[in-house]
């Protein structure tokens, strides 16, 4: 029987793990007859390969030295925590990767936190050490302290330590010693990792994670504990509410490079994608027909933060998408709740309105974005955090959020973040940067990356990661500018929009179509205010003193898609069209 080795890479966002794990794919050569390749084979979707992040973990296997390395690479990103939470399950070990300059960070401290409970042994990878002015010796020391904060055990204690730059496709057991591979991390891993036991008994396999496709419909994808699982054969359903159902393995496979491989039979310890199982949730056992035994439920991430979705009903509905009836909005809802577990849709009284749960803005975001791109049109109104009753005491999400700034900018960022009712708890020097870590509700952070970012010339590099629900923390009242309102409908011109300049910024262009109810720009004052910006002398009236040309206007300023979801505000609606985005007023004017 081939020996196995089942790991996870984990890390906070951005330390590498894609990265790594392309080269641990081509160490293993599997690319050789490859022509074309491009970097990040793994972040396949569209949305993952622009921003350069991981959103679903996926599952790749390589062999080396006659052992079966079965890899899992994990979002980095805090909205996505539940994701890689569920799929340690499928692990007997783990790569913790670290920026060799960034050390750790908050989702470090998650991810690994989870590891060690699992009782996961460790192996820690200092990665990107050909970054100037880092401390691979220091990251190191670093990491242990937070592994002995965290409770690990005598053996995690004793973990093994790697150097490299994953980019740079080397790793070596000193940082000092560059070498041309990453043979000696696929070593590590041989020797540090603990083998996949093979168990006997009844078959037991459990759903941790799913895939897609258009032909197959739902896949199921796990690690079979015990026993072995074969193609055709009926099995046990084991099911949240401890019903169980007969179920049919169509189709088995293991995971083989970057795909998969088909299979007549997967033994305990390897991990399998399954297809023509139906009706599963994440978290199922598939079991024994005669004795079947479901093992430990997996509990899936409760929501932090929901939103409103409506039909587009702006004046300028239905002018850009192919989607726009609450049908259609209601058939994607509902078609995403399949595959994307973190979320949840609940049906209000209107049926053109619904309430989407989520991990965070950024999980929201993704999937508007993936909407906008597929043709829906859609509004949505601010983001909310959820707050709960707990034992009778008003909670809410708090996070932890860590901010390394200029140390010139280091009091404007704790006076910002203290107005929203983030506690400072440590505060040290890191490089020529002061390292600021606090805890903080979740709604304090809504718009606060933008406000630190202004008050720090761009300079403050902000991340943060949900912890737990506490005590709700008390109202704050945060300086808002107002709403600059068209009150008329038409096209923008530049004569208005030149000499109403004055007024605040404005977030529209010379010649945009506007209408009325639309924010076209921020006030300078707190209030809101109707304006109009259609008001027509000719553009080539206008002269300037000086110049001979039209107008010098400051160009509009642009919004991300997650600024614009951070920025509207509890009146507003943010109109998602496959062109454009806009905000408005939801009852301008009535
Ligand atoms: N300098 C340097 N940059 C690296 C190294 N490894 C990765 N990077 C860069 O770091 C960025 C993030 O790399 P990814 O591999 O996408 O990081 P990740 O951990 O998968 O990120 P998420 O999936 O979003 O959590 C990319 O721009 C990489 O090119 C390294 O060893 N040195
Ligand atoms: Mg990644």
């Amino acid at each position: 029987m081939q020996s196995i080795r089942n790991i996870a890479i984990i890390a906070h966002v951005d330390h590498g793990k894609t990265t790594l794990v392309d080269k641990i794919i081509d160490q293993a050569k599997i690319l050789d007859e490859r022509k074309v390749r491009t970097d990040l084979l793994l972040d396949n979707n569209d949305l993952e390969r622009e921003r350069g992040i991981t959103i679903l973990s996926k599952n790749v296997s390589v062999t080396y030295k006659g052992v079966k390395i079965n890899v899992i690479d994990t979002p980095g990103h805090a909205d996505f925590g539940g994701e890689v939470e569920r799929v340690l399950k499928m692990a007997d070990g783990v790569l913790l990767l670290v920026d060799a300059f960034e050390g750790p960070m908050p989702q470090t401290r998650f991810v690994l936190g989870k590891a060690l409970e699992l009782g996961l042994m460790p192996i820690v990878v200092v990665n990107k050490v050909d970054k100037e002015n880092c401390t691979p010796d220091l990251v190191h020391e670093k990491v242990f302290d937070l592994m002995f904060a965290l409770d690990a055990n005598e053996e995690q204690l004793e973990f093994d330590t790697i150097y490299g730059s994953a980019k740079n496709g080397w790793m070596s057991t000193d940082w000092k010693n560059e070498t041309d591979n990453i043979i000696p991390l696929l070593d590590s891993i041989i020797k540090n990792i603990p083998e996949a036991p093979y168990r006997e008994g009844s078959p037991q396999m459990q759903i941790t994670s799913l895939d897609f496709s258009s032909f197959t419909g739902r896949i199921a994808i796990g690690r079979v504990f015990r026993g072995d699982l074969e193609e055709g054969k009926d099995y046990m359903l084991c099911k949240a509410d401890g019903s169980t159902k007969k179920v049919r393995i169509k189709e088995l496979h293991t995971f083989e490079g970057l795909g998969k491989a088909k299979t007549s039979k997967v033994r305990s310890g390897d991990i399998c994608a399954i297809t023509g199982i139906e009706g599963f949730e994440i978290g199922d056992t598939i079991a024994d027909m005669e004795s079947p035994e479901a093992l430990p439920r997996i509990e899936v991430d409760q929501p932090t933060m929901s939103m409103l979705f409506t039909i587009n009903n702006s004046p300028f509905f239905g002018k850009e998408g192919k989607f726009v009836t609450s049908r259609h909005l209601r058939d994607r809802l509902f078609k995403e709740m399949e595959k994307n577990l973190a979320l949840r849709v609940d049906e209000t009284d209107s049926e053109d309105k619904f309430n989407v749960f989520g991990r965070g803005v950024l999980h929201l975001s993704v999937l508007i974005e993936t909407m906008r791109r597929e043709g829906y049109e859609l509004q949505v109104g601010r983001p909310q955090v959820i707050i709960k009753n707990i034992d009778g005491v008003k909670s809410e999400p708090i996070e932890s959020l860590v901010v390394d700034v200029p140390e010139e900018s280091a009091s404007k960022v704790i006076n910002l973040v203290s107005l929203r009712k983030g506690d400072l708890l440590v505060m040290e020097p890191k490089g020529d940067l002061q390292h600021l870590e606090f805890e903080i509700p979740s709604r304090g952070l809504i718009g606060l990356r933008n406000k630190l970012l202004t008050a720090t010339s761009g300079e403050a590099i902000v991340n943060h990661t949900f912890n737990k629900f506490g005590p709700y923390k008390g109202d704050f009242s945060d300086v808002i500018n107002g709403a600059l309102v068209s009150a008329e409908a038409g096209k923008a011109t530049a004569y208005s929009i030149d000499k109403l300049g004055d007024r605040g910024i404005f977030f529209i262009d010379i010649n945009e179509e506007i209408y009325k109810g639309q924010v076209v720009g921020e006030n300078n004052r707190q209030e809101d205010m109707g304006i109009n910006l259609t008001k027509g002398k000719k553009l080539t009236n206008v002269r300037k003193s000086g110049t001979d040309t039209a107008v010098n206007i400051a160009p509009k300023k642009a919004f991300s898609l997650e600024e614009c979801m951070e920025y509207i505000k509890a009146d507003e609606y943010l109109e998602v069209t496959p062109l454009s985005l806009r905000m408005r007023k939801i009852n301008f004017g009535k």
